[in-house]
């Protein structure tokens, strides 16, 4: 990757919000959390759909393409998760797989032009990723969540500081029970942002959630 091309995902990583219409209590609820993520700084968007209660079709291709029209008017980076065809479907910026979503190899060649985004939970996890040509990687879960149903052992901010001091030197963020309170601990980690769902999708105020998040990161970022 081109430092410059780099660099710039590094910014655009700083603040990934991760949501699907199930972390929410309805589609148009969703639509207005992600609205006001937005108007808070979110820098990435992770449409993750997916679990009891998803939509699925015709719902799910639409309310995609509100999400990449909203994205692109506010320079927010759209990211699918876990599925190629809406990705290309609605022309997103990206996709993110986790460990058991498929064959890298052939992922990076079917996202060719695009970004690919990979969870990693352990040092091989995250070196393996990077053969296969993963833009950036997600390490986690950080902290304790109840978001994920099936997360694994919480890793810490070590995981972030083993993967910074063995060589892994793509933009990576944190995930897993991230919030304005420890987020300051997982960027000084090495992280160069950090992904949230409940921390705003969960908030009474999601825009001043994403505001605090936003500060809380940037502040960390400016004493490296
Ligand atoms: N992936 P919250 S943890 C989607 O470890 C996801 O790869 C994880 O939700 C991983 O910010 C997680 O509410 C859930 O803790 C994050």
């Amino acid at each position: 990757m081109r430092a410059q091309v780099k660099t710039r995902l590094q910014q655009d990583l700083s603040l990934y919000f991760v949501a699907g219409t199930m972390n929410c209590s309805s589609p148009e609820d969703f639509y207005r959390i992600l609205l006001q993520a937005i108007e808070g700084g979110i820098t990435a968007f992770q449409f993750r759909e997916k679990g009891i209660n998803c939509l699925t079709g015709q719902k799910q291709l639409e309310m995609a393409k509100r999400i990449k029209k909203v994205c692109q008017e506010h320079n927010v980076l759209f990211i699918v998760n876990d599925d190629l065809e809406l990705m290309k479907a609605v022309d997103a910026d990206g996709l993110h797989v986790g460990q058991t979503d498929g064959k890298l190899d052939i992922i990076r060649r079917e996202t060719e032009g695009k970004l690919l985004g990979v969870s990693a939970h352990t040092l091989a996890e995250a070196e393996d990723a990077i053969v296969h040509g993963a833009d950036y990687i997600g390490a986690g879960p950080i902290y304790q969540t109840s978001t994920k149903s099936d997360a694994k052992i919480p890793v810490g901010v070590e995981l972030v500081t083993e993967l910074r001091s063995n060589h892994i030197n793509v933009p990576l963020v944190g995930i897993g029970g991230i919030t304005h309170e420890n987020a300051d601990k997982v960027i000084e980690a090495g992280a160069d942002g950090v992904a949230v769902i409940s921390a705003i999708s969960g908030a009474s105020n999601p825009k001043s959630a994403s505001i605090n998040l936003f500060h809380t990161i940037q502040n960390q970022k400016e004493k490296r």
